[in-house]
């Protein structure tokens, strides 16, 4: 009888610290996290659009939602960029492109950083899809939902907000379509600068964080 009482209180301590380290492991691992942002003109780029963005993460997979109002119609590049200032260009990080003072993707590099995933409709979505313009919307205005496996690299940087939502392809002069105002792409020499500019753009930051 001595030794069974005396067992008792043992076990219930044993319970209790299994489940606080339960809870500690769920605080560093899969919990899942949210991170919104929304999406702002570029500045410089003559942009009359908005939209906003989210991501869900559960580990390294992504639930990611973009939505975009007020673009042209016309293929647009949508990526997380990673690994620079987790922020948005300024009016002040623009250069002249074809003597047009605007932004190019690699002027907000510094800022945004280089991509990290392609959020693509279909198929890859590494930095090898950056400019697979068949693989991203191809109109304005539109709602896009992708659940993406990220590398885990790409996790951490959402996680520790250092990630930046940038949807591309900008309407500069007011036609209607992609052309050469801007001279040719940074990125590609197939493309004009105006399909490849940043046109909407968002630093991910964690729903909850003030
Ligand atoms: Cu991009």
């Amino acid at each position: 009888m001595i030794a069974a009482a005396s067992a008792a209180p043992v076990l219930l301590a044993f319970a209790a610290a299994s489940g606080s380290q339960a809870v500690a492991a769920a605080h560093t691992g899969g919990d899942p996290s949210v991170f919104s942002t929304s999406l702002d003109p570029v500045p410089t780029n003559r942009v009359d659009a908005h939209g906003s963005a989210s991501v869900r993460l559960v580990g390294d997979t992504a639930w990611v939602t973009v939505r975009v109002r007020g673009l042209i119609t016309a293929p647009h590049a949508m990526h997380i960029h990673a690994k620079g200032e987790g922020e948005c260009p300024e009016a002040d990080d623009a250069t002249k492109h074809n003597g047009r003072r605007s932004m190019s993707t690699t002027d907000g590099l510094g800022d945004y950083g280089p991509v990290g995933t392609s959020l693509t409709t279909r198929g890859d979505t590494s930095p090898a899809s950056a400019l697979a313009i068949a693989r991203f919307p191809q109109v304005g205005t539109y709602t896009y939902t992708r659940s993406i496996k990220l590398t885990h690299d790409m996790a951490m940087a959402v996680r520790h907000e250092n990630a930046v939502i940038v949807v591309h392809g900008i309407d500069y002069n007011g036609n209607k379509k992609y052309d050469y105002v801007l001279g040719v792409s940074d990125l590609s020499a197939s493309l004009p600068m105006e399909a490849t500019a940043p046109a909407l753009c968002g630093p991910l930051d964690r729903v909850g964080d003030h």
